[in-house]
């Protein structure tokens, strides 16, 4: 008997009920009419206990502890969990903040069908406007998103090109690090054959070669002293200037020429001071005592042109970058030609150790950075210029941002960059964001000397989602 009362109860409803403000479709059969006793009732939805009459929903009093009973007025406190649909016909249905109803306001973001003003009248439906402009939106945004993921994956086959490139290098630089060991293998072999052990003082026979860098280096010292005294003129008149000018006087030139001149200073590294000759006077002693007169020495003591090389390479690293200062004499081309093979057998071993590193540096998904390697981009911001090289440096005017860290977390991470005045040194993290041509978007400084820079490329843009076209359209309100 109960049953088929409850059952013609729910006949009844399903014919006369309206749909209940604020409640989704799919929600609706929560909102159904219980009939006890003829009368229709309702319970809270996560508190059945409380039975409600069927009257008492939306009618701006909150009697549900969690809202239940009011989806369509603001009379229950905030719960993120309850919201007001609107079911914006002709475009897509939303959730408003209960609080936001009735309030005056149109929020057509979400509520575009007004229904969220249905108290104060104060809004009109404007959704086929709004579904105009998101289709013109999605329309002209889509060409360029189309553009931009068009070159996305061309990038994509050139970065595989580019890795592919780089394999390639490596075997055949292995092949040619395999030839010149076994070249180096077969001098050595001639060598011992025709080498004779040299009876003479090392130092009588490297001297002239000494004295004629240990001439050039004065040279060049002299010079250096030269550059130094007019450099020290200059800071002299600049530190004068920096004391002495009028700081009320608003000469921006002068101003600018002094905060320059501090930043100078406090990113001055401290200088080295490299004391030639005592490392040639060091050189000189050691071959002092070298001599090559005995049998058993000779065992142990390199030969002639191996001291000569180890004098000679020594000096040139240290003190002169042109390789042509002095010419080995013919006696000993076998000699150098064997220290030729192993140095060209140790850069071939350093290019290859330095391809191994790329290939395996992460350039971000899919590698996709790779062809930003060597690659540079500059812009003004903030009355600065930057100039961005990804895997290099980023320089603000002249001054070092920082050098390339590494790729994380979806930035580019640049550090130890010039000092700041009184601070640390700088430090940067680009982001990259969606755009079809590439450029500077911002650059903000969080922190005292840390960038933070936004750049837009293609090389990052993905398919938008149905969400995602929704949440980046902006309405203009000027055309609703
Ligand atoms: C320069 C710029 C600024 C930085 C200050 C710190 O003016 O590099 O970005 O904040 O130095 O003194």
């Amino acid at each position: 008997m109960f049953v088929r009362q409850v059952y013609y109860g729910l006949l009844l409803a399903v014919q006369v009920t309206a749909t209940v403000r604020g409640v989704s479709p799919d929600d609706q059969h929560l909102y159904q009419p219980i009939d006890v006793n003829g009368e229709k009732k309702w319970l809270c939805l996560l508190d059945p206990t409380i039975i409600l009459s069927y009257s008492q929903i939306n009618d701006d009093y909150c009697d549900c502890p969690d809202g239940s009973d009011e989806p369509g007025t603001n009379a229950c406190p905030y719960n993120p969990d309850r919201k007001y649909y609107c079911a914006n016909e002709g475009y897509f249905p939303g959730y408003l903040e209960n609080f936001k109803l009735n309030d005056g306001t149109c929020d057509y973001e979400i509520c575009c069908d007004g229904s969220d003003e249905w108290l104060t009248g104060a809004c009109e439906n404007k959704c086929e406007a709004i579904q105009e402009q998101f289709q013109a939106y999605k329309e002209t945004t889509g060409k360029d998103l189309n553009k931009s993921l068009d070159i996305k994956k061309k990038t994509l086959d050139q970065v595989v090109y580019l890795k592919n490139q780089v394999e390639q290098k490596i075997i055949q630089l292995e092949q040619s690090l395999k030839r010149s060991e076994t070249k180096l293998q077969q001098a050595r072999g001639q060598l011992q054959k025709t080498s004779q052990v040299q009876s003479n003082n090392v130092h009588d026979k490297i001297s002239p070669y000494i004295d004629s860098i240990s001439n050039q280096i004065l040279g060049y010292i002299s010079k250096i002293d030269q550059k130094n005294k007019k450099i020290k003129q200059l800071q002299e008149m600049l530190a004068t200037m920096a004391q002495e000018y009028n700081p009320n006087f608003n000469d921006l030139a002068v101003k600018d020429t002094i905060k320059k001149y501090q930043e100078y200073l406090s990113n001055l590294e401290q200088e080295v001071i490299d004391d030639s000759t005592d490392h040639l006077n060091s050189l000189i002693e050691k071959a002092k005592g070298l001599t090559f007169d005995s049998e058993e020495n000779a065992q142990s003591i390199p030969s002639f042109s191996n001291m000569l090389h180890y004098y000679y390479t020594s000096i040139l690293e240290r003190f002169i970058s042109q390789p042509n200062v002095i010419d080995l004499s013919q006696e000993n081309v076998d000699e150098s030609s064997l220290e030729g093979l192993k140095s060209e057998i140790n850069t071939i071993k350093k290019e290859i150790q330095y391809l191994k590193d790329d290939l395996v540096r992460d350039y971000g998904p899919q590698d996709i950075f790779r062809v930003l390697q060597k690659k540079q981009m500059s812009g003004n911001y903030g009355g600065y210029n930057y100039r961005i090289g990804f895997f290099d440096g980023i320089f603000q005017d002249d001054v070092l941002i920082g050098k390339f860290k590494e790729y994380k977390d979806n930035k580019l991470l640049y550090q130890d960059g010039a000092k700041c005045w009184n601070g640390p040194k700088r430090s940067a993290e680009i982001e990259l964001v969606c755009g079809s041509n590439p450029r500077i978007l911002s650059v903000m400084e969080p922190e005292k000397c840390h960038y933070y820079i936004e750049l837009t490329s293609p090389l990052v843009c993905e398919e938008f989602t149905e969400e995602e076209w929704r949440y980046n359209f902006q309405i203009n309100y000027d055309l609703l």
